[in-house]
């Protein structure tokens, strides 16, 4: 199956509240810097590399509520929704390169569409969940599951730009992974809605071995279906993962996230990606922003089916059970 990559961004155009976190914009040419298309095609499969998609910052874009830039950043989702969505249809397992994290309304939406029974596995440190009601912050890469839980349609105002989204997600159709900073509202939703979380205290207690397998059946168990893993890099820990916009110490470990990784490819059914929120900008030096962008490409590869042993992962294990 060959891949196709997009690599939308609407992250600099978020306005005052996030000024000083410009620069995921960037994200993408970082992670094809570090030698993505690349390691993809040693994989074995034609990769097609389908470019950025280009967003315009609207005139008079006023904030709604705390909310900054809401036509902009609907209207960029609108159209990577549509890549996605034509990517997916078209038979691609599909990259979708940011950017900050609101592109996840887009993308999970257009894969939604092509297939409507997807489930959806959240790797962040972050919940994501805020409703423009609850945000600390009014950011909108803190809010991008909340447009899509069915479950949260009364507590949805009507935004701005984003009148084209109806909520397509069951609450237990989500696993969430890497959390460690959660708000009070988000904190709220989650129990509320009996969300499946593993925090980072659940991986410490359980090991994530335990966690993916639980994740895999909460999911699957009742029937096989297509998986969107929306990965956000600030789920590893700073020390791997430096330049990003709000990291948050004690994430996950470089052998934590190949492992959620290979498993969820080994399911066989990872329909479409997102890696996001890698910011150059934000990195300390060259270096900073060099590991933390070849760290999403060995995240990307692994999700992709490169395996630490040698031949496919699949085949590793059969040759093992023999
Ligand atoms: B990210 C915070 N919860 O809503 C908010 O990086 C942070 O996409 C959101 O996970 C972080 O502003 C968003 C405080
Ligand atoms: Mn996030
Ligand atoms: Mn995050
Ligand atoms: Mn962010």
């Amino acid at each position: 199956k060959p891949w196709k990559l997009g690599r939308p961004n609407p992250g600099g155009q978020l306005g005052k509240a996030v000024q000083k976190r410009r620069g995921v914009e960037h994200g993408p040419k970082a992670i094809r810097d570090a030698g993505l298309i690349e390691r993809l095609s040693n994989l074995d499969y034609p990769v097609h590399d389908f470019g950025d998609l280009s967003f315009q910052n609207l005139d008079k874009d006023e904030p709604y509520m705390q909310v900054p830039f809401p036509r902009s950043v609907g209207r960029a989702n609108k159209l990577l929704s549509e890549a996605v969505g034509s990517a997916v249809a078209s038979g691609h397992t599909t990259v979708m390169l940011g950017g900050d994290h609101s592109l996840a309304i887009g993308s999970v939406e257009g894969h939604a569409r092509q297939c409507p029974d997807l489930c959806l596995i959240w790797v962040d440190a972050h919940a994501d969940i805020n409703t423009p009601l609850t945000s600390p912050s009014g950011n909108l890469h803190g809010q991008s599951v909340a447009f899509m839980l069915k479950e949260l349609q009364n507590k949805m105002p009507e935004l701005p730009g984003f009148s084209w989204v109806k909520p397509f997600l069951s609450a237990k159709d989500l696993v969430y992974i890497g959390l460690r900073d959660v708000d009070p509202g988000e904190y709220d939703i989650l129990k509320e809605l009996g969300i499946q979380c593993f925090t980072m205290r659940d991986i410490d207690r359980l090991g994530i071995q335990r966690v993916m397998e639980v994740t895999l059946d909460h999911l699957l168990s009742r029937k096989q279906r297509p998986i969107h893993l929306s990965f956000d890099i600030d789920a590893m820990d700073p020390s791997l993962a430096p330049a990003t916009g709000t990291p948050v110490n004690g994430g996950l470990t470089y052998r934590e996230g190949i492992w959620i990784t290979e498993e969820i490819h080994n399911t066989g059914l990872l329909s479409v990606m997102d890696l996001v929120e890698v910011n150059p900008v934000l990195g300390a030096s060259r270096e900073a922003v060099e590991v933390t962008a070849s760290l999403a490409v060995d995240i990307i590869a692994s999700s992709l089916g490169q395996s630490r042993q040698g031949g496919p992962i699949a085949q590793t294990q059969t040759l093992k059970d023999d």
